[in-house]
């Protein structure tokens, strides 16, 4: 039986009006919002999540790293659950949508299977995963990589983020240090709505995207330590300046981007000079380098190049190098049964779609490592992400939340 058949409809205006709540907890100019993970604004955003998943009377369960899943009861509980989720932290200046549209969206599928009165064989569960964006503590996936149980939980809780304070004291400070134990979790299927972040279907004029996997990911940090001195009186020749070091490397990550071409991305996002004054010479230089590629081979030899150039450049100007690694994510498929899913799901309703990598990590990419996992895509305007602007048509909300419900209501009732 489909969910029409069954009269499960999502309520287009209650998921928008929830987005729009939720979307002023940490609220900035421009429509964007400000929540990164463990702030006092990430758990107001959590506060009113769970109250929202108490009042749709699912059981709220928040595991040790801070991890909240709700539960909506099927008739077989012995029955591994269907999850669906994303998570509610942003990036210092991002948007209403981005992680946010993956909770509220299955909230909204609770809250319209509640009102149909439709109980599935499976249990449904909706989760707000801790510290996606990896902004302030890395790596990103953090709290679905503690989850699925490849990142150690201590490792996580001891991890130092750029503020100089550690998860585990943020998470107590918020309340959300939960007492349920991490790893060990049995999932039938995991189902991921999100905005696309990009200009793909956008550009294509598709209304949704059938995603077929996640790009690799590699973080790295980088601290140069050289000589500061007078900037008006030490001869170029004998400077030691780790802040034309610094540039160096920047300038060869767009390089070797250009000798790379195809899918090859490489961004350099955080960079910190000390002591950062006009008139002295950097001593220290702290900075990222994101590198993603669809192909695993070429983003293992983009990173290889990276550090071998990063210690030559640093020898030539008699400047020390360091490196730590934030984040490695090789690239991930996602389960072709659910792609096909998604994708009859979304003809089902009428929409165009298409098969597409995703350029954004999620937490799909680390809960595949579990269970069969796939994500449905809806359209960013301008495909503008990590962005206040970033914006979303409500059609294309309530279309994604509604190929979701149909998706997830399908893997729940054995159909697939
Ligand atoms: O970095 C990413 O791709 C994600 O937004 N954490
Ligand atoms: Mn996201
Ligand atoms: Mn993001």
């Amino acid at each position: 039986m489909s969910t029409v058949e069954a009269g499960v409809r999502i309520n287009g205006a209650r998921l928008l009006d929830r987005i729009a709540q939720l979307g002023k907890i940490g609220e900035i100019g421009g429509g964007g919002v400000c929540r990164l993970a463990l702030t006092e604004e990430d758990k107001l955003g959590r506060d009113q999540v769970v109250a929202w998943m108490r009042e749709l009377r699912m059981q709220v369960m928040i595991d040790r790293i801070g991890n909240i899943v709700g539960t909506l009861p099927g008739k077989n509980p012995s029955l591994a659950p269907v999850m669906t989720g994303s998570h509610i932290d942003t990036v210092r200046t991002g948007g209403r949508y981005d992680g946010n549209l993956g909770v509220l969206a299955g909230l909204e599928v609770v809250a319209a299977l509640r009102d149909a009165g439709v109980e599935l064989d499976r249990s449904l569960q909706v989760a707000a995963f801790t510290n996606e964006e990896g902004a302030r503590f890395a790596p990103d996936m953090m709290g679905s990589l503690v989850y699925q149980g490849d990142l150690a939980l201590d490792v996580a809780l001891d991890t130092v983020g750029i503020d100089g304070t550690t998860v585990r004291e943020n998470l107590e400070r918020i309340g959300y240090a939960g007492t349920a134990p991490c790893g060990n979790n049995e999932l039938h299927a995991y189902i991921e709505l999100h905005i696309e972040q990009g200009p793909v279907l956008e550009h294509e004029g598709v209304d949704i995207g059938a995603v077929t996997g996640v790009q690799g990911i590699c973080w790295t940090e980088f601290e140069l330590q050289g000589v500061s001195n007078h900037a008006g009186t030490t001869p170029m020749a004998l400077r030691h300046d780790a802040a034309a070091v610094f540039s160096d490397i920047a300038v060869f990550v767009r390089e070797l981007t250009r000798r790379y071409g195809g899918g090859q991305l490489g961004t350099v996002g955080h960079c910190k000079l000390f002591p950062n004054l006009v008139n002295v010479i950097p001593s220290k230089a702290v900075f990222t380098v994101d590198l993603r590629n669809v192909d695993k081979a070429s983003l293992d030899a983009a990173e290889r190049e990276l550090l071998a150039y990063a210690q030559e450049a640093a020898a030539k100007e008699g400047v020390q190098v360091s490196h730590r690694s934030l984040a490695r994510f090789d690239p991930v498929d996602f389960d072709p049964a659910l792609v096909d899913l998604v994708e009859r799901s979304a003809r089902a309703h009428g929409r165009t779609v298409m098969r597409m990598p995703s350029g954004a990590g999620h937490d799909a990419q680390i809960i595949a490592r579990l269970c069969p996992a796939a994500m449905i895509f809806v359209p960013s305007v301008k495909g503008l992400s990590h962005n206040p602007a970033e914006f979303t048509k409500d059609e294309d909300l309530v279309a994604g939340a509604s190929i979701l419900l149909d998706t997830l209501v399908t893997l729940a009732n054995g159909a697939s």
